[in-house]
């Protein structure tokens, strides 16, 4: 019998924030801004992921209003939402379908080394949710649904995009012959995607602790900067942020085991577009309290059109609604395409 021979997948960008709370200045420099950049040269897809949300309690009044919130932070950044796809994850139920199918491939072995089930469960593992343990199983799922090739993530989801190339490779491997007899090229239905962790800040550090991530689900606010903040909020912030007692110094060199001055310059140079050496050149020997105020100018400068922005979408929920909708549907069509796939090479009937 002769099968028809399939196209190869296009190159396609995939990408999500969880709707857990607002945007922080590290979802934006580790990702946002990266997902601004790429949508000319590529297909892109950006999902609001409240599936994984759920994966620690939310309140459902508060879910909804995240996801809103999240989307209008998208666009407000400047993600156009008829050139790309905006949507959220639980309107696509295919997400959750090739889940399934991947967790029967991926070894509990692998889940277990995963640094963020380890981070987030604590000390109590054993009351942890099983979605909390599968999560990177289902960003395996989102992506793969897609055949993304590229992902843009900040570096704390490095081990998790490896988690999904391992899963995507595995696939491959256990269905070869299947895959072939379907018409795929080469015995290779799942491209293994490839992250972009790169661009102004991959990592950046609680304002109130430089050894921990800038996080939305940290419990103190003066950890991070909102989106949505304003000059004010923003100002207290950086005026609070912890400090150490010596000057800036000239050089980069002289941020090793200075933690908290190692991220804040970084998130100057990363505001600036500058190199850390570039900020470093002109503040070296400066004390805190001038660098402070420096950075507050420069941050309320660079947020504040965005936070207006937000706010003006978010006066009309109607719309988000209709652009996630939108959005959702046209994911759903490359979705269900890729999953009638998988069942043929899986061997479900349909
Ligand atoms: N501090 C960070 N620096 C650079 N990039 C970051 N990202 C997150 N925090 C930083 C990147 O932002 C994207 C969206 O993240 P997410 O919402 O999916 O979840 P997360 O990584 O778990 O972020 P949070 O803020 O820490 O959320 P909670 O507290 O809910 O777990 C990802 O590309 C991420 O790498």
């Amino acid at each position: 019998m002769e099968f028809p021979e399939q196209p190869t997948s296009p190159e396609r960008v995939f990408s999500g924030v969880q709707s857990t709370g607002n945007l922080h200045l590290g979802n934006y420099l580790g990702a946002i801004v990266k997902f601004v950049e790429l949508q000319n040269n590529y297909d892109c897809l950006y999902c609001v992921v409240d599936l994984h949300a759920i994966t620690v309690p939310q309140d459902p009044i508060a879910l909804r209003n995240n996801t809103r919130e999240i989307a209008a932070a998208f666009i407000a950044c400047g993600i156009d939402p008829k050139k790309n796809i905006i949507f959220n994850q639980s309107q696509v139920p295919e997400h959750a379908e090739l889940a399934w199918v991947l967790n029967c491939v991926a070894r509990i072995g692998w889940l277990n080394r995963m640094t963020q089930f380890k981070d987030k469960a604590g000390k109590d593992r054993e009351n942890a949710s099983m979605g909390l343990l599968d999560y990177p199983v289902l960003m395996a799922a989102d992506i793969l649904l897609y055949r993304a090739t590229h992902v843009p993530v900040g570096e704390d989801q490095k081990q998790h995009l490896e988690l999904a190339r391992d899963i995507a490779q595995k696939f491959n491997n256990d269905f070869a012959q299947s895959i072939v007899r379907n018409g795929y090229d080469g015995g290779v239905f799942f491209p293994l995607p490839e992250p972009l962790i790169s661009g102004p800040a991959t990592r950046v550090m609680s304002l109130r602790d430089g050894s921990k991530k800038m996080s939305k689900s940290d419990a103190s606010e003066y950890s991070r900067i909102n989106l949505s903040d304003d000059a004010d909020q923003i100002a207290q912030k950086i005026r609070k942020a912890k400090t150490d007692p010596e000057p800036l110094p000239s050089e980069e060199k002289g941020l090793e085991a200075r933690p908290e001055a190692n991220n804040l310059v970084g998130i100057f140079a990363a505001l600036s577009g500058r190199a850390k050496s570039e900020v470093l050149k002109e503040y070296g020997g400066a004390n805190f309290s001038t660098f402070k105020n420096a950075l507050v100018d420069l941050s309320v400068a660079k947020l504040s059109p965005i936070t207006a922005q937000m706010r003006r979408i978010r006066e009309d929920d109607g719309y988000i609604d209709q652009v996630l909708r939108d959005g959702s549907d046209r994911a759903r069509a490359i979705a269900r395409e890729n999953m009638n796939a998988v069942k043929d090479i899986v061997g479900f009937l349909r």
